[in-house]
């Protein structure tokens, strides 16, 4: 037995999972676990802000499959850490935060005093899968399994050790060498029951419509091709959660992209029988209800996820299969090339016909909105630019507000997994975080992150960290010096009719909705990466060029139409969200 410490235990634990990369702000009480990730191989990744750490670690799982580390030190750090946390349990990223605390002497419960420190696991549990503070030595490596085991079971989210900086840093005679993950966790994919999966072939083949509604968990398990077969065998429409846009490619013929609302709808209404794989049916789905799905008493379900606690949470489920998403579809593949014979194949290709002239048409009203030359430029040249200029499959981080509608509006998913954003929370200022770790998961590509001006003032400071760190993000920073979605909705709420009639308010109708500039190009060049600034839609390409060109980071500050952005398109489907749907 050989002397170690706490954080040498937990960083020979991370380095058996197979992590490569811990996201953090280096300090002292926690010096014994990141010296050691740091001897270990170990990178770690310093944003500028603890909050960062967890955008990054969360994106970085997401593109990766891989475990996403987070780190931060006891008090502040970890005070700062929170609000990431949040968001990542909520977006589902799985995501391991390792925290420093002080001795367990004077904290749990705090003697009264004590320095930087607050009740960090009874703050953290309330927003994550598990949190737990180690106590004492011994039980560091077996709590470290624990929390592996979490991270590793049911739908991913955010999981917590917390660990006081005496047994961080402090040395004990003890065996270093830690378990490997197939002696405590499971490693394998979850196999469906072999019957289920006939039952759901049987149900699939005999319905006269059947739809698939796909959500993340595709992501989570790499599940594209296999969905790809299915939807091709069964001819069905696929629709997916705001999360797993893009698992099939919207090149596809079954594919209904999720910002055509409408035509969504119609889908789910149409459809007899529905296959969710991976999806919650959250409030983004409408929890599965009418009028925006089909009543349960002339639709049934089929659900599969790989966490019990999801199946028929929402919408009442005929048959649920708790299983790996891929090895459910690839069964379910193979049973289904049988019943082709049996299915009424010509009345769903019909169907799916009418849904791609409806999307075609939609599109096509859409896209007048590029015939505006107008300068200040229309937002909705910008997704549209980026797709042109950005390589294919480059992974596109959309932030919140109009920015993001807009962004999502004029983008195309063509490659799985190459879309991130904050689907469930809306949390302004992530981007910046999410592209930064997406550029950590993609060594060697560009990443492409539109977002608003006031969403960009939550973190330019990562700019540096992009700098820094040799990550080549291309911000978009649509500038309308105003919070412009939270603009339109007061507009309709103090004058409804003026708003509709003018469009835009006066400047002292609406209450505290602008704001001042910020020259993010300006901003961008004094932290050392390359700033443009761009007014006129026709000078848009050549900025993004010139700014893949300089091999670095970049910001483009792009001024936009502030009254032309503030009405996005499809913000009233938006608005009804947030309503409990009619339908019994
Ligand atoms: C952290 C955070 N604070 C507040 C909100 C509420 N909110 C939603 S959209 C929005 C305005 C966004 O402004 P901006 O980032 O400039 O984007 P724009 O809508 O102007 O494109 C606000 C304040 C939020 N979603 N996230
Ligand atoms: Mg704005």
């Amino acid at each position: 037995m050989s002397e170690t410490s706490g954080g040498e235990v937990l960083a020979r634990m991370l380095q058996a999972e197979g992590v490569e990369k811990v996201f953090g702000i280096i300090d002292g009480t926690y010096f014994g676990f990141y010296s050691n990730l740091h001897k270990l191989g170990i990178e770690i990744v310093t944003p500028r802000h603890e909050t960062c750490a967890a955008h990054m670690a969360g994106a970085y799982a997401r593109l990766t499959g891989k475990l996403g580390v987070c780190m931060a030190s006891n008090g502040p750090g970890v005070a700062n850490l929170l609000p990431g946390l949040a968001v990542e349990n909520a977006e589902g990223n799985r995501v391991l935060a390792i925290t420093s605390c002080r001795r367990p002497q004077i904290v749990y419960p705090d003697r009264g005093g004590t320095y930087q420190s607050f009740d960090q696991v009874g703050a953290i549990s309330h927003l994550a899968k598990w949190s737990h503070a180690v106590v004492s030595f011994d039980r560091v490596a077996e709590l470290g399994r624990t929390a592996l085991r979490y991270c590793w079971d049911g739908r991913p989210g955010v999981v917590h050790l917390d660990v006081p900086e005496t047994i961080m840093n402090g040395k004990v005679k003890a065996e270093v060498s830690p378990w490997q993950p197939h002696q405590y966790r499971r490693v394998d994919r979850m196999v469906p029951a072999p019957g289920q999966v006939e039952l759901a072939a049987e149900m699939l083949a005999a319905a006269e419509l059947p739809m698939i509604h796909a959500g993340s968990g595709i992501i989570h398990a790499d599940a594209y091709d296999e969905l790809r077969r299915v939807a091709e065998l069964l001819h069905a429409p696929v629709t997916t959660s705001w999360a797993g846009r893009g698992v099939l490619p919207e090149t596809s013929e079954l594919a209904i992209p999720m910002p055509f609302i409408p035509i969504n709808n119609e889908v789910r209404n149409d459809a007899d029988l529905v296959l969710t794989v991976g999806s919650r049916l959250g409030e983004t789905d409408w929890w599965g209800k009418a009028p925006y799905w089909r009543h349960p008493s002339e639709q049934q379900m089929i659900q599969v996820d790989i966490d019990a606690h999801i199946l028929g949470a929402n919408k009442p489920a005929a048959l649920t299969v708790q299983a790996d998403a891929k090895l459910f579809l690839a069964a379910l593949a193979q049973q289904l090339a049988g019943l082709t014979a049996r299915m009424n194949l010509d009345a769903r290709r019909r169907k799916v016909a009418k849904y791609r002239e409806k999307i075609a048409a939609e599109r096509a009203k859409l896209d007048e909105k590029l015939e505006d030359l107008a300068v200040p430029m229309n937002p909705a040249h910008v997704a549209h630019a980026c797709q042109q200029v950005f390589p294919e499959g480059t992974v596109l981080v959309a932030d919140g507000g109009n920015a993001a509608v807009w962004t999502m509006m004029f983008h195309q998913a063509r490659v799985p997994n190459t879309i991130l954003s904050t689907f469930k929370f809306g949390m302004l200022g992530a981007g910046v975080a999410q592209a930064t770790g997406a550029a950590v998961a993609r060594p060697g590509t560009p990443i492409c992150c539109i977002i608003g001006d006031g969403a960009m003032g939550f973190h330019p400071q990562e700019v540096e960290t992009a700098v820094r760190n040799g990550l080549q993000v291309v911000f978009l920073v649509l500038c309308d010096k105003q919070w412009g979605m939270v603009k339109m909705n007061q507009q309709f709420a103090l004058k409804p009719i003026k708003t509709l009639i003018r469009k835009s308010l006066g400047p002292d109708e609406t209450i505290k909705a602008d704001l001042g500039e910020i020259r993010f190009d300006e901003l961008a060049r004094a932290m050392g990466a390359h700033g443009e600034r761009v007014a006129d839609p026709r000078g848009l390409k050549a900025a993004i060029e010139r700014s893949l060109a300089s091999g670095g980071p970049a910001v483009i500050h792009v001024d936009v139409d502030p009254v032309k952005h503030m009405w996005a398109p499809g913000l009233m489907h938006f608005k009804d969200m947030h309503q409990e749907p009619k339908g019994k």
